[in-house]
């Protein structure tokens, strides 16, 4: 029987590349996002070759959330690897002119979603035990801070602790928990960010190598097949053209 992944975000970016990285090894896929076209254009491209089942899923809706993972396919019951991918950056301007809609958008997405989805998938995750992982995909943006960052760093880091933090209760049952933590990578994410500036995606990816959406991808499938005895707490990924800067000082004119 093929193992299951469950990929939050699988709609763009890092989550469409793991399906496809997934699907070459022959995984079964779960597929979930709330833009339902792409996940059937994704169907139809990989359900060829691999069993993949989709749902429509906004993971901020704690109910639908429980209702889509109630709803699996028998072929689908046993997951063994929970891909928590889902999630955006708004407003990168300073804090102090930031709508507070965008963060509630950006806590309900990064935080409360990545958490309904963890508490509705982690019973299948025990069932499976010995070898099961979750991947929560975190960012630079949780450890380092940077002018813009203010709700979405901070979700992050919520990330990264709720990761370490799931290790110590998971001990003890076999499931493995990584934070994947990216720097700069071409997706779908800074067109978000900037509420559709294409000029502004180009030109912060353009003179320079970001990663791509499927060497996270390489870095996610990595960490689900390694033996089950080894458990990567935080992979911190950047490009070799990214590197940390000096701290900011204000100065007098
Ligand atoms: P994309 O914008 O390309 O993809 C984001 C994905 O998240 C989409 O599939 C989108 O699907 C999904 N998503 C957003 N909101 C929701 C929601 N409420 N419910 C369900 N799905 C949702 O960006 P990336 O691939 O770059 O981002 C993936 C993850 O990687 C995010 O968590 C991001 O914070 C993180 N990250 C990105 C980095 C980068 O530089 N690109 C670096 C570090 C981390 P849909 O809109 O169809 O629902
Ligand atoms: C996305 C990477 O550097 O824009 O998490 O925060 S960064």
């Amino acid at each position: 029987m093929s193992k299951v992944v469950f990929i939050t975000g699988a709609t763009s970016g890092f989550g469409r590349a793991t399906a496809r990285r997934f699907a070459a090894a022959g995984w079964s896929l779960i597929l979930t996002g709330r833009r339902v076209e792409r996940l059937l254009a994704l169907q139809d491209e990989l359900g060829a070759s691999v069993p993949v089942h989709i749902a429509q899923l906004d993971v901020s809706d704690a109910e639908a959330v429980a209702h889509a993972v109630a709803q699996l396919p028998p072929a689908f019951a046993r997951i063994d690897a929970l891909v928590n991918n889902a999630g955006l950056a708004l407003a990168p301007q300073p804090a102090q002119t930031v709508a507070l809609q965008d963060w509630h958008t950006m806590i309900d997405t990064n935080i409360t979603g990545l958490v309904n989805v963890t508490h509705a998938v982690l019973p299948k995750l025990l069932e499976t035990g010995q070898g099961a992982s979750i991947i929560n995909i975190g960012s630079v943006a949780g450890e380092w801070p940077y002018p813009g960052g203010h709700v979405y760093g901070a979700s992050k880091a919520f990330v990264k602790q709720f990761s370490y933090n799931l290790r110590c209760d998971l001990i003890a049952t076999g499931v493995r928990v990584t934070d994947i933590a990216p720097g700069i990578a071409e997706t779908e994410f800074t067109l978000v960010r900037t509420n559709g500036n294409q000029a502004a995606s180009d030109a912060l990816y353009g003179s320079t190598t970001p990663l791509t959406a499927e060497d996270i991808a390489e870095q996610i499938f990595y960490v689900c097949s390694l033996p089950s005895h080894i458990n990567i707490n935080r992979l911190e990924v950047v490009p070799t053209r990214q590197a940390w800067a000096a701290y900011a000082i204000d100065r007098d004119n």
